[in-house]
């Protein structure tokens, strides 16, 4: 068994959550009470049970009494959130030693979410976490997910990051970090935050995959139509592309890649591990084009940055590394020529110290849709993750944010009235500069 824990964390960790295992629910025909549901049983009894069970029981414990409940830890340094699953649909999914609360939040303060407040409810967290990791067999990783720019999201999972480090170094640390946007984004002090939560986090976290709050609310509003998209909308999409990539991880098959073999092709440095999410198709249940769309098409789609779930051009940089997520109804003879089709490109640009690679996995399960959701049914579906030093875009963005605020010093006050110095800042800003040279370092040519 190789399982893995997910651990969610302040609002916007705690709500993509959610969304997530609403959709591994439907995607293992398991009930918000955890029970399997009986025609999904009947199919396990005939077909070879150990096999089926052995796959998504890396995300769910089954319980003497033949519930499924998901192998994960919700968190926030305060109540609000956790009380909305306490009390929503999937209450009875989780036991509550899975959902932790303190009683007040961070105030988007990365130093209250790492110190004053944080360090308050540490160790509890990682007793839960023990606890958790202690029904495991052989225990994967951690899937950590949060935002950038909340004070818990960045102060406390930076602080966390570190004690995982030190009690589970050998496990696998993947991490999905909502990225800041502007339009639809909480506080002020955001840049600051998520630089902060970046510079102590990066050692700690062996990929990190940005979700960008601005790059889903345009997909949701231009390709899916929907009028003024809101964070459940949000989340559903993210949901999805979350779901492709740890497919893998829940389901078996023949031509399936392990996740943890794409990170080895994605990360060619330690801290060149943030990869560009692209999904496909994104197509409305309302639109009339039903025409299912070939692998061809749809390879092609994940090449085209309107379907990046991080905004940045991909043209304007260089490929280190690419690998396709398949599932659904797709065969390795269309594979090879979408893949042959895209080579052929002149906009598809490696890095020279790299082969032209293309790692691909597929999955044979097609995606499953929300009843009621904003996205078709389709029958195939791909999912891209690449490594591309276009990324830097998006770091350079935040860092030229920080430093207009930081050249006065506004705001900095709450940060050192909660004990953190003035040097952190300054710490962080240059390792991030350091980022941004390691970015453009691995573009230039021999
Ligand atoms: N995609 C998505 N983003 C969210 C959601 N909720 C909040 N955000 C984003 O997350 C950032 C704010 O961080 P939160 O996660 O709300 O903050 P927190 O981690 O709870 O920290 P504090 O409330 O400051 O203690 C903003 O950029 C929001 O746009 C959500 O449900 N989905
Ligand atoms: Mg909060």
């Amino acid at each position: 068994m190789r399982e893995c824990l997910s651990i969610h964390i302040g609002q916007a960790g705690i709500q993509i959550g959610d969304a997530c295992w609403e959709l591994y629910c439907l995607e293992h025909g398991i009930q918000p009470d955890g029970v399997v549901l009986n025609s999904k049983k009947d199919q396990l009894e005939n077909a070879n049970m150990e096999h089926i069970d052995a796959s998504f029981n890396t995300f769910f414990c089954e319980t003497s009494t033949g519930k499924h409940v998901p192998r994960a830890l919700f968190m926030d340094l305060e109540p609000t959130v956790i009380d909305g699953i306490r009390a929503g649909p999937r209450r009875a999914l989780f036991h509550p030693e899975q959902l932790v609360s303190g009683k007040e939040d961070a105030a988007n303060n990365y130093a209250r979410g790492r110190y004053s407040v944080g360090s308050g409810i540490i160790d509890l967290v990682l007793e839960r976490i023990r606890k958790l990791t202690e029904q495991c067999s052989g225990l994967q990783g951690f899937l950590v997910f949060r935002s950038c720019g909340g004070g818990t999201g960045s102060g406390f999972t930076s602080l966390l990051m570190e004690k995982l480090s030190m009690e589970y170094s050998r496990k696998t640390k993947l991490e999905f970090s909502v990225y800041p946007a502007p339009r639809i984004s909480t506080a002020i002090v955001e840049p600051y935050n998520s630089i902060l939560t970046t510079h102590s986090t990066i050692e700690h976290s062996d990929c990190t995959f940005l979700v960008d709050n601005e790059a889903i609310y345009d997909i949701c509003h231009h390709k899916l139509g929907v009028e003024c998209p809101s964070y459940a909308s949000i989340n559903r999409l993210i949901g999805q592309a979350v779901s492709s990539i740890t497919t893998s991880l829940r389901f078996e098959g023949p031509l399936n890649v392990d996740l943890i073999e794409f990170q080895t092709n994605l990360v060619p440095y330690p801290r060149i591990h943030f990869p560009t999410t692209t999904f496909a198709p994104i197509i409305s249940a309302e639109s009339a084009y039903r025409e299912e769309l070939s692998v061809c098409d749809i390879t092609a789609a994940c090449f085209d940055f309107s379907n990046q779930l991080v905004k940045c051009n991909p043209r304007l940089g260089k490929y280190m590394a690419c690998c396709l997520l398949y599932r659904g109804d797709v065969v390795p003879k269309d594979v090879n020529s979408a893949i042959a089709a895209m080579k052929s490109r002149n906009s598809v640009q490696f890095v020279d110290w790299c082969p032209t690679g293309f790692k691909v996995g597929i999955n044979s399960q097609p995606p499953t849709v929300m009843p009621g959701g904003d996205l078709a049914k389709v029958q195939r579906a791909v999912c891209m993750l690449s490594n591309n030093t276009a990324v830097v875009e998006a770091w350079a963005r935040l860092d030229h944010k920080f430093d207009l605020m930081y050249a006065k010093r506004a705001f900095l006050h709450w940060y050192t009235r909660e004990g953190m110095e003035e040097d952190e800042f300054s710490e962080a800003r240059e390792d991030l500069a350091a980022l941004e040279k390691d970015y453009e370092e691995m573009g230039r040519s021999f």
